[in-house]
Formats: structure tokens, C-alpha cells, sequence
């Protein structure tokens, strides 16, 4: 069984399909191709989707920092989990092919927590390095805490996990002790959910946009 949906188009793609306006973007992107304008507008669009993502690299503080609270305003914060009750830590992972990491602490077996502060429907991570299959435990939960799934590792090395498709997302548990050496993540992404006036405003800006390459369209034929 799959519990987590790996995204292999496009992290804007994988946004677009679960979100409301999706089927008023794909109409639009489909207009503004045929106007003949479409390129230009669609870059547009794009940027509009991706707007309120945030990815974190943890490269933004030094190698030995202990995290809790220092992503919180883009919308995270990190707790330690219950294995050995410390707070995550940025470590240099060479196994990885993005570090530094953030790693459990002591690196890198043990557990922590992720708590999303504002609503979000979506979050990636890479995860490794996974020397033994099924070895890690990823719990995600809603932000009333409850549960929701879990998801280990399918494959060695690092591994990409997608969450999405399920409401809003308030806890990840991360979970590596059982694993060769441990393992930690990088490249944290997730989207904040628009909130209805960003939507309003996102709709009726598309719609104004889809009218002028119409009105161009025909200027031009
Ligand atoms: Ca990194
Ligand atoms: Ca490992």
C-alpha cells in the first residue's frame, strides 16, 4: 500500500490539482493557448500558483544549530520527539545530495516534530539516507492532531515524500532510529492555503487577463 503520493510532474502541477481554482486555471490555459498569447500569460499564472510556498533548505543557519522556532515565520516549527526528547539539529550529511540537512540529534537517530502554524495542504521533503527498506516512520496528522497516515521508506538512498489530497496538514512526526545510521530531511516545502479573498482576487485577475488575449486575439485576426 502507497500511503504518500510521490509527485513526479511538477510541484506546480501537483499544487494545481488539488487546489479549488484548478479547473478554472486548466479552462483558462486552454483559452489563452488558442488566443495565441498564451505563453506570456501562463508565466503569470504560474507565478500566482506558487505565491505562498515555502522551501527551506536549512542552509539558512549554521551546521550544529539546534531548530525550533527559527523557520516559524514561514510557517513552521520544529519539537523534539519522545526517542531522545532534543530539539532537531542542521548537520552536514554527505550521503545527501543537498546538505546540510536537518538532522534528529544526536545525528541522526532519533525523532522530532514539524508543527505547520498556518493552514497548509501540502508538503514535500526529501529524506535519507536509507540504508534498510521500511526502516523510517512518518506520521502526519491534521492541525487537531489527528491522525491522518503513515508513510515509511519504499527505496535506499533519499526518497522524496509528497503529501497532499488530504485537508489541511497540522503535524509531521519524523521518525529514523530504526534506520542504518539514521536519516534526516531536506528541501522542506509547503504551501500555505489561500485564503478565500487571495482566491477571489487570484479568479477575477485570471478572468481580466483571459478577456484582454481574447480582445488582443481578435485585434490580431
Ligand atoms: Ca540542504
Ligand atoms: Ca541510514
Amino acid at each position: 500500500m502507497v500511503w504518500y503520493a510521490p509527485c513526479l510532474v511538477s510541484m506546480h502541477d501537483c499544487y494545481e490539482s488539488s487546489n479549488p481554482i484548478s479547473t478554472e486555471v486548466k479552462e483558462m490555459k486552454k483559452h489563452l493557448f488558442s488566443s495565441g498569447v498564451g505563453l506570456a500569460l501562463l508565466i503569470v499564472v504560474a507565478f500566482s500558483g506558487t505565491a505562498s510556498a515555502a522551501t527551506i533548505t536549512f542552509s539558512e543557519y549554521p551546521v550544529g544549530t539546534l531548530v525550533d522556532n527559527q523557520y516559524a515565520g514561514l510557517g513552521v516549527v520544529f519539537s523534539p520527539g519522545g526517542v531522545n526528547g532534543t530539539l532537531p539539529i542542521i548537520a552536514n550529511d554527505g550521503a545527501m545530495p543537498g546538505s546540510p540537512v536537518l538532522s534528529p540529534n544526536p545525528p541522526y537517530n532519533g525523532d522530532f516534530w514539524m508543527t505547520f502554524t498556518s493552514p497548509t495542504d501540502y508538503v514535500q521533503f526529501e529524506a535519507g539516507y536509507w540504508d534498510t527498506l521500511s526502516t523510517g516512520v512518518i506520521n502526519v496528522y491534521d492541525p487537531f492532531a489527528t491522525f491522518l497516515l503513515t508513510a515509511t521508506n519504499l527505496g535506499y538512498g533519499a526518497e522524496t515524500f509528497t503529501f497532499q489530497g488530504l485537508g489541511n496538514i497540522g503535524y509531521i512526526y519524523f521518525n529514523s532510529i530504526n534506520d542504518p545510521a539514521g536519516a534526516d530531511i531536506d528541501n522542506l516545502t509547503f504551501y500555505a492555503v489561500p485564503e478565500p479573498s487571495t482566491l477571489l482576487l487570484l479568479g477575477s485577475g485570471l478572468a481580466g487577463l483571459g478577456l484582454w488575449g481574447r480582445k488582443r486575439f481578435k485585434a490580431n485576426s
